[in-house]
């Protein structure tokens, strides 16, 4: 262990655990479904925490990976197997506090939980299908034998509603893999998780944080919850089941490197762009790559089916976006959005629209929707609106530790496929692990800029 990251784990101990306390902790309380199968199409009942399963522990070589808002699946040693217990199921996701989908997942989450392993490990994923069709999961990128493949009457059985299938085997590879079912069409309701297999022998350089993000996209008309899965064009897109800016913010210690894991898949490859740092692909979907074809870079292409590992060091201190770097995806449908909260124009100067603006604050609980100043005769420029519909800050609606800190209104430039990497100094990095172990929702930001009357375009 060099003596870098020896120091960050030390830090880590004196903050009583830090990023890794809250991990365990959050493990617990996604404590192993161990009922029986039950009525399909049924969601499972979060389990209240009780004695906790083991959670992942990495070997002295690599660092948990964090799934922002998807939590890791727990395990049982049984006999020197690590067994998985997996529920294929209708799972409501909030991608938004005003937008709640109806998709399908596993154990509760969409994208399914993280399901963290060491090379070299046997697991046993005990697999309960809870849909109200059939299904079967594959091992994507993994090296398994083929009656543990998960291909529907080639490789298996289908699973059928209330049914359950044991996987078994050996993981000899390591890096950035996933599961996912292996129909079309449930993949485009979400059903797939990441499968992370930590190296016997470090990576090196090592790194202190390591991130993993799944990339979707949905179509979900206006005033619908369920996915069209036969579309062709999306308009929500999601990092890891949530859409910015109800995205958690990556945390990073100044000075420290970061691996962050992208998964995707959905009918689209996304260009993820980070700012303010060059990176390096260190992984593809295949595991490691060897450090003579890394090349600094600043957007990685992730195409459909593809994981790619990007590192960095963290050497600025800011608020960095990462994002899909296609227009359309930096946004979800505003239209839709509009349309859904019958909102009929973004000019603010308007009577109805202000009070429109207001009845919208007041759906998802919030005081009122910070928006950008639009000029007098906006409407009557050809083009406009263009971006006025888009800025409304929700910083209320989606306050949490991670985001502490942030300028007012910094809500209004995050949507659709985009999450924040806060490269923190360690002071301020300790502070917001604090709130987030004492549970703190959220905390204003520094400097609140002064209130001003909605629509008076000040
Ligand atoms: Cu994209």
């Amino acid at each position: 262990m060099n003596s870098e990251r020896r120091k960050f784990l030390h830090g880590a101990a004196l903050l009583g655990g830090g990023l890794f306390a809250s991990r365990s902790m959050a493990d617990t309380q996604h404590e192993q479904h161990t009922q029986p199968a039950k009525k399909p199409g049924t969601p499972t009942k979060p389990t209240p925490p009780g004695k906790p399963l083991e959670s992942f522990q990495p070997t002295d070589v690599s660092t948990p990976v964090l799934t922002p808002d998807v939590p890791n699946l727990p395990f049982k040693v049984e006999n020197g197997v690590k067994v998985f217990h997996l529920i294929a199921e209708p799972v409501k996701r909030q991608l938004l506090p005003f937008k709640t989908m109806e998709v399908w997942g596993y154990n509760g989450s969409c994208p399914g939980p993280t399901i963290q392993a060491n090379q070299g490990d046997r697991v046993r994923i005990v697999f309960d299908n809870h849909l109200p069709e059939s299904t079967t999961i594959h091992w994507h990128g993994l090296e398994v034998p083929i009656d543990m493949d998960g291909v529907p009457y080639v490789s298996q059985k289908p699973v059928p509603p209330g049914g359950r299938y044991i996987y078994e085997f050996t993981l000899h590879q390591e890096g950035t893999y996933f599961y996912h079912s292996h129909g079309a069409m449930q993949e485009m309701m979400g059903m797939i998780g990441m499968f992370i297999l930590h190296p016997k022998r470090a990576y090196l350089p090592r790194v202190d944080h390591d991130f993993g993000i799944i990339l979707q996209g949905w179509a979900i008309l206006p005033n619908n919850s369920v996915p069209n899965t036969a579309n062709m064009e999306f308009n929500w897109l999601t990092f890891n089941g949530v859409s910015a800016p109800a995205t958690t913010p990556l945390l990073v210690r100044l000075g420290s490197r970061a691996r962050i894991r992208i998964v995707n898949l959905g009918m689209d490859h996304h260009p993820i762009h980070l700012h303010g740092h060059q990176f390096f692909i260190t992984g593809t979907e295949g595991g490691r790559a060897p450090e003579s074809t890394w090349y600094p870079t600043n957007t990685v292409l992730v195409g459909v089916a593809q994981a790619r590992d990007i590192e960095f060091d963290a050497k600025y201190p800011g608020d960095w976006m990462l994002h899909c770097h296609l227009p359309h995806h930096m946004m979800n449908s505003m239209s839709d959005l509009l349309s859904d909260r019958m909102i009929t124009t973004a000019a603010t100067n308007e009577p109805q629209a202000r009070s429109q603006l207001q009845a919208m604050a007041e759906s998802i609980g919030v005081a009122h929707l910070h928006h950008a100043p639009i000029a007098a005769n906006a409407s009557d420029v050809p083009g406009f609106p263009q971006d006025a519909f888009m800025e409304m800050g929700m910083d209320e609606a989606v306050a949490k530790p991670e985001a502490y800190g942030l300028p007012e209104n910094w809500s209004a430039a995050m949507m659709g496929m985009m999450t924040m990497v806060r490269i923190l100094p360690p002071e301020k990095y300790d502070e917001i692990m604090a709130l987030k172990r004492e549970g703190v929702k959220g905390k204003p930001a520094d400097s609140p800029a002064p209130q001003h009357p909605h629509g008076s375009g000040k």
